[in-house]
């Protein structure tokens, strides 16, 4: 098994299924290289191809203001932040004509790939690495200012394969859930999203928060990036591009298995549990003020 150490990131070559799991169960990000550059979705999916077999397929894209993402205090919790359904021809020509300065941003962002593009299915070959069924999202972006993933944790493995163009990715370790600075004092909050803008780093408004701990890794097209359970992520477009994330929802034994996992989901579960308990009584009390 051939392993680089890369800015703080290892990188693996066409692994087997027990040299990924030897890498996996420390529990860091890795790059896999020599697997998905093979995938017929990586030699096919220009977007003639993709518009000649699902162009006329209705999908829900993201819309807000451009920039939005570059101002914290919208993280989440603005409710301009909307879906628009529309033909993925139309999102493609959108994207084409949509020049930087538009004031509006678009992007088709993690859509369930198996229920709106079943015709390209037969283009990927799922990894083999956990022997269970992934939920596959599908990304598709195409600038800096537009396809933004702002910082937040999955609870699944996540698989994340880029197929088309490439992306840049800031990754933190799940330390004290409290220094990523969530907005968990707001009932309505998403538990799982920081006001933090790794990008344009703010030391003062948020001391707390573990920026020496950042990794970041440009992700290139046929490259597989491995984000564990909980490990902070922010994703931005460089160029127009096209990913894949195949989630894997833990199983009991991975909590024996990968180190840290069991720590890490109990540490968070001590302020998620509350956080839905105080939530679940708002809506019952909410509830009963509607009935009177
Ligand atoms: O590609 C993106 O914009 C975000 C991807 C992501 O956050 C994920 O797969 O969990």
């Amino acid at each position: 098994m051939k392993i680089q150490d890369n800015h703080s990131i290892k990188r693996i070559y066409n692994p087997s299924r027990k040299e990924f799991l030897e890498l996996w169960k420390q529990y860091q990000p890795f790059i896999i290289n020599g697997v998905v550059e093979n995938w017929d979705a990586c030699r096919k999916w220009s977007n003639d191809y993709l518009i000649n077999l699902c162009g006329n397929t209705a999908i829900p894209v993201d819309v807000y203001r451009e920039n939005f993402f570059e101002e914290y205090k919208n993280y989440a919790f603005d409710k301009s932040y909307k879906k628009s359904e529309m033909k993925l021809k139309d999102y493609i020509d959108t994207i084409s004509t949509n020049k930087s300065g538009s004031g509006i941003a678009y992007y088709l962002a993690q859509i369930d790939f198996e229920k709106y593009f079943p015709e390209l299915i037969v283009d990927i070959t799922y990894p083999e690495y956990f022997l269970r069924k992934p939920i596959i999202y599908f990304w598709f972006g195409y600038s800096p200012t537009t396809s933004v993933s702002h910082l937040h944790f999955d609870d699944p493995h996540n698989v994340f394969v880029q197929i088309r163009g490439r992306k840049r990715i800031i990754l933190f370790p799940p330390i004290d859930y409290l220094s990523f600075y969530t907005a968990i004092e707001d009932i309505d909050c998403m538990f799982h999203f920081s006001k933090v803008n790794p990008i344009n780093p703010d030391v003062e408004s948020f001391p707390k928060f573990p920026w020496q701990e950042k990794i970041e890794v440009i992700i290139e097209a046929g490259e597989i990036l491995y984000i564990p359970p909980f490990w902070w992520h922010h994703v931005t477009a460089i160029n127009e591009n096209i990913s894949l994330s195949f989630m894997y929802s833990p199983k009991i034994e991975d909590f024996v298995k990968q180190e840290r996992l069991l720590s890490t989901t109990l540490r968070i579960a001590s302020h998620d549990i509350p956080h839905r308990i105080r939530k679940l009584f708002s809506s019952l009390y909410h509830y009963s003020t509607i009935v009177k």
